[in-house]
């Protein structure tokens, strides 16, 4: 596929993303999302793929929401399509065998912070601003933002940024575990590059079960969850990279592992 408002690279098994509409600011429009669908599919399927990183084009944003002037004159059935594409774009992403890293350097307002809700880890730019302010424009979060915020910063935490629709900076998102790690500007997209390919090193299958555990295992009951991880963690007894890791730590050398 051709994109248009992404920009798409693969090195050392780490593909980076890069919404390229930095004049609205990466505002997500019904194409943009659909070429991050398409982007997510190519690392779902493309084997030479390991981690992916999403990041904004310009120095100003990650992604200023929704775009605003697409969705101005929509009527409820064409906003619902909008937003149902939007969920079915996040979820892909969210249950991706392989993780997904955002490095948010600059506004990730509305569908922005949904984006990167929907990422395994968040990584910000000291400049990284991010709020929920869909309330101010007569709406709420419609890509996940009322579910996936109060999962990872707490209930009251979220209902104070959607009611509020106040933004928040980088310290205040690292304060309340809204962002994992925050760096310089300039260090934002090497640091998280170098993460990223930290985990492209990892042994595969594991970081696929781990993913899979953490991701299905959240919203069952404790008993079920860790049978689910039970479950993931016995696979991994059938890989190559398994009998590898703990052949290599017995002999006290470096682990050679090949993804199988
Ligand atoms: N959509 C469209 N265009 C945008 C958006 C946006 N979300 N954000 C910024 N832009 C555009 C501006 O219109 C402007 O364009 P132009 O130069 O042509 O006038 C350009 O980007 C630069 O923006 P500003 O001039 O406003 O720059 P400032 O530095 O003054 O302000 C802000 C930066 C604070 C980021 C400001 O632009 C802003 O508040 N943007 C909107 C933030 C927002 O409300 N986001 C949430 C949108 S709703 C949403 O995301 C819901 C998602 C899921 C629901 C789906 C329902 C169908």
């Amino acid at each position: 596929m051709d994109y248009k408002n992404i920009l798409f690279s693969v090195e050392e098994g780490v593909a980076t993303l890069t919404f390229n509409r930095p004049k609205a600011l990466n505002a997500m429009n019904s194409e943009t999302m659909a070429e991050l669908l398409a982007a997510v599919n190519v690392c779902k399927t493309d084997e030479t793929i390991k981690v992916l990183v999403l990041t904004g084009a310009g120095d100003r944003a990650f992604v200023a929401g929704a775009d605003i002037s697409e969705m101005q004159n929509q009527r409820p059935q064409e906003a619902l399509a909008f937003m149902e594409m939007g969920h079915e774009t996040l979820r892909q992403m969210e249950i991706m065998p392989k993780p997904v890293i955002a490095a948010v350097n600059g506004f990730a307002l509305g569908g922005g912070t949904e984006i990167s809700l929907a990422c395994d880890i968040r990584f910000a730019s000291e400049k990284a601003v991010f709020g929920q302010p869909e309330i101010l424009i007569g709406l709420i979060p419609g890509w996940g933002g009322t579910q996936r915020l109060s999962r990872i910063i707490g209930m009251g935490r979220a209902k104070e940024l959607i009611l509020g629709g106040d933004r928040i900076d980088a310290r205040r998102a690292y304060e309340i575990g809204l962002v994992n790690r925050i760096f310089p500007a300039e260090q934002l997209l090497p640091e998280a590059l170098k993460f990223a390919r930290k985990l492209a090193a990892m042994p595969g299958f594991a970081v696929k079960m781990a993913k899979h555990s953490i991701n299905f295992g959240y919203d069952l009951p404790l008993d079920n969850a860790c049978r689910l991880e039970t479950e993931c963690c016995a696979q991994c007894f059938s890989t190559d990279d398994q009998k590898e890791g703990m052949k290599a730590f017995l002999e006290k050398r470096k682990p050679v592992f090949t993804g199988k």
